[in-house]
């Protein structure tokens, strides 16, 4: 630590980490690792994040788990057996709580407690981070660590709270009670991921299941299944090659297949050759070198229309399942092996909302613009404020008491997706204008972490009390994410979580940085190889004045 630094008003701790999920469990072994003392606190009783709350049934990763985990340390890898190449949420908190306690960073963690602001003094450089409980506590370097999908969306229908029997939320699964669905009439509200991992499962107990669909969503099937022992014996001889790998693709996996021709060079017959190839790899997204580019989008879209239209028996439900109103990829798409099968047992139903929306709800259970369906439980599976949401719920101010939720009230800004103009020495991992949720959030929080503490221990070398990016940083940022997304078919003008479109009122923004992995990790690096040209550095002056 400099000396200068030690001058000012004594913080409790150098770092403070909010959230113990992927990015949180790194960033506290990381402080550690750089010599910093560090304290975390966490909403959830336990490790995981949005691990820990969606323990819906039928919650399970649709990204390979031996590349949706941790790589920093070789023994880890080499240490965990995955049951499963999409492993579900249960498995994945059990390997977070491995790691977090492998790496000995329990014992740093408050548990139980949910932070609720954070202030910045420009005259001492600090940061006092208030909780629940009324405590405060002053850092040096906040990380909010809180993810991109831990603020849940509030279910905006009319009597939601007059519903007389049991009504639980897929983002906030309860852990301390044996939902019993068997036998029971279960109205399920949304079809986003969430909703469509959990129908299957509902209906294997339940005695009738009804399923409100506002937008119907591409729905490909998964790449779960045993691990290959081919896989898992090169993960295992040389992790820290595939780590290297990762942040050289473009999405921070390894994925199984990619088309290796150019649709614009392929005639009918070739074209139809590689998405079935591409489809029988569990990969058709990325049946052609060129899939990004609309005329190859839309032939894929056609291809998972058709495939998703001939799994489900009645002609009305396969029509209204299936996504003619959007490109793949303009919402999340959603991948199982079972959901659209579901609708062919008899004690499913589909409603779709498009044609019959919901007035409201009653204490007997849901009424449509066409029937009243009686209900015994309602599971919402209606998502989140998503990317930006968490930190809007928190009260943050920087510089000169200048608020957080102010700046962002048009949309989210920052530069690299971490930091944001006049709230020095404040990170946001996985947050908006980052590769965030369209990359492998593993890689990313590895990543994210690495290039924080890269940040924060160029200051202690150099006895800086901290920094933050330039105005004129942001704006670049801001263009280069809305240029890239340009390019993605849909990723403007379909409603979506990514663009802020699923909570009323939300501005609408696109928040994901679409350049890909790579061109983000290099762009990160790049600023510190040459000491950060796109940052402002605290003068000492200002932030000693209290020394
Ligand atoms: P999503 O993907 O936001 O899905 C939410 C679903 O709920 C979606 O189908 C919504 O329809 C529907 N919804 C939301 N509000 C309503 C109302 N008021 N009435 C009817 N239907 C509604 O959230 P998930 O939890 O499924 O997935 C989030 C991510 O978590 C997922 O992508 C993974 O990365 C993990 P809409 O499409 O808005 O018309």
């Amino acid at each position: 630590m400099s000396s200068e630094l030690e001058n000012s008003t004594a913080p409790d701790c150098d770092v403070i980490v909010v959230g113990a999920g992927f990015a949180g469990i790194y960033a506290l072994w990381k402080a550690r690792q750089c010599g910093l003392d560090v304290r975390g606190f966490e909403r959830g009783s336990d490790v995981g994040g949005t691990w820990y709350w969606n323990a819906y049934p039928g919650a399970r990763c649709d990204v390979a788990s031996y590349n949706y985990a941790y790589f920093f340390d070789s023994e880890i890898v080499r240490a965990w057996d995955w049951s499963d190449v999409c492993a579900g949420q249960n498995e994945i908190q059990r390997y977070l709580r491995f790691v977090a306690e492998r790496c000995d960073v329990l014992g740093s963690v408050t548990f139980d407690t949910t932070v609720v602001s954070a202030t910045y003094a420009k005259e001492t450089g600090l940061w006092t981070v208030r909780t629940s409980n009324g405590e405060s506590t002053v850092c040096r370097y906040l990380v909010l660590a809180v993810g991109a999908l831990s603020e849940p969306k509030a279910p905006d229908i009319e009597g939601v709270d007059d519903f007389a029997g049991k009504a639980y939320f897929t983002s906030s699964w309860p852990r301390d009670e044996d939902v019993d669905l068997k036998g029971k009439r279960v109205g399920v509200i949304g079809t986003g991921s969430s909703g469509v991992q959990a129908i299957p499962e509902i209906a294997k107990v339940a005695s009738d299941v009804f399923v409100f669909q506002r937008t119907a969503n591409y729905v490909t099937p998964t790449s779960g299944g045993p691990m290959d022992p081919d896989i898992v014996a090169a993960l295992r001889a040389d992790p820290q090659a595939v780590r290297s790998e990762l942040r050289e693709t473009f999405g921070g996996n390894q994925p199984l297949y990619v088309g290796e021709e150019r649709f614009h060079d392929l005639d009918e017959t070739g074209r139809e050759r590689a998405l079935w190839q591409a489809w029988d790899a569990r990969e058709v997204p990325l049946a052609f070198r060129d899939a990004h580019l609309p005329e190859a989008n839309a032939a894929i879209s056609e291809f998972i229309r058709k495939r998703m239209h001939e799994q489900v028996e009645d002609p009305w439900t396969a029509d209204q399942i299936v996504p003619w109103d959007h490109p793949y990829g303009g919402k999340r798409p959603c991948m199982s092996d079972v959901y659209l099968q579901t609708y062919n047992l008899p004690h499913v139903r589909l409603i779709s909302l498009k044609e019959t929306p919901i007035e409201r709800i009653i204490p007997e259970g849901i009424v449509t613009s066409a029937e009243t369906i009686p209900l015994d439980v309602i599971v919402y599976a209606t998502g989140f404020d998503a990317i930006s949401g968490p930190v809007r719920a928190m009260n943050i101010t920087g510089i000169d008491g200048v608020a957080m939720n102010d700046v962002w009230q048009n949309g989210p800004v920052n530069y690299m997706g971490t930091m944001v103009h006049r709230f020095p020495n404040l990170f946001l991992p996985s947050s908006a204008m980052s590769p965030s949720v369209l990359s492998n959030m593993a890689t990313l929080a590895e990543q994210q972490i690495d290039f924080i503490f890269d940040k924060i221990m160029w200051l202690e070398a150099n006895g800086r009390p901290g920094l933050h990016p330039s105005e004129e940083s942001q704006i670049h940022w801001q263009k280069e994410n809305l240029r890239f997304a340009e390019r993605i078919p849909g990723a403007l003008d379909t409603d979506s979580w990514y663009n802020g479109a699923n909570v009323p009122g939300k501005p609408r923004q696109y928040m994901v940085y679409r350049g890909g992995f790579k061109r983000y990790h290099d762009a990160c690096y790049a600023e510190l190889e040459s000491d950060f040209p796109g940052y402002e550095l605290v003068r000492k002056t200002e932030a000693n004045r209290a020394s």
